[in-house]
């Protein structure tokens, strides 16, 4: 994964969440896409892991709504990206912690369909297509968050991934 300035991550991912292109995120939107995932994952939508990751979608959202200043529960891009930086960037790896990291670890757990700690390079592309992000290199970025070179991507590789990603 390349390195995105910071914002720029927040403007790619709006884009990602506003599907039908109205140019407004709310909280819909951040449900949908944890259900794309559920589906792309084959998961039961009322397995644990599935409903811990709708919970942490819920839960970043409502942690970025809480920076924003907004009265009707949808977010412009300017309203949602100022807010993404307040709430994650602004505050680096302690933003990451609380934010972020139980929606990534929620992320990961989905794609470790087999539960044994590791991610396949299938199952990172997957997570790819469905959160909309560029999957035409994803051979060498699984390669290069597989930091210690055993061929396989775990857990912890993935969320140190995200995150770098995020904080840039
Ligand atoms: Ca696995
Ligand atoms: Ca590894």
């Amino acid at each position: 994964m390349a390195t995105a300035g910071k914002g720029q991550i927040f403007e790619l991912r709006f884009d990602q969440f506003d599907v039908n292109q109205d140019g407004r995120i709310d909280r819909s939107d951040f449900e949908q896409e944890a259900n794309r995932l559920i589906r792309a994952f084959g998961s039961d939508p009322e397995s644990p892991r599935a409903l811990v990751l709708k919970q942490s979608y819920i839960g970043v959202y409502e942690y970025i709504v809480s920076k924003a200043d907004v009265k009707s529960g949808a977010l412009s891009r300017e309203e949602f990206v100022a807010a993404s930086k307040a709430a994650i960037t602004d505050r680096g790896g302690v933003g990451f912690a609380e934010v972020m990291a139980p929606y990534v670890y929620a992320c990961a757990n989905l794609c470790d369909v087999d539960g044994d700690g590791m991610i396949s390079q299938d199952e990172f592309s997957t997570w790819l297509t469905v959160i909309g992000a560029p999957a035409d290199a994803v051979g060498e970025a699984y390669q290069a968050i597989d930091t210690d070179k055993d061929g396989k991507v775990s857990i912890d590789e993935f969320v140190s991934a995200v995150r770098s990603h995020v904080l840039g």
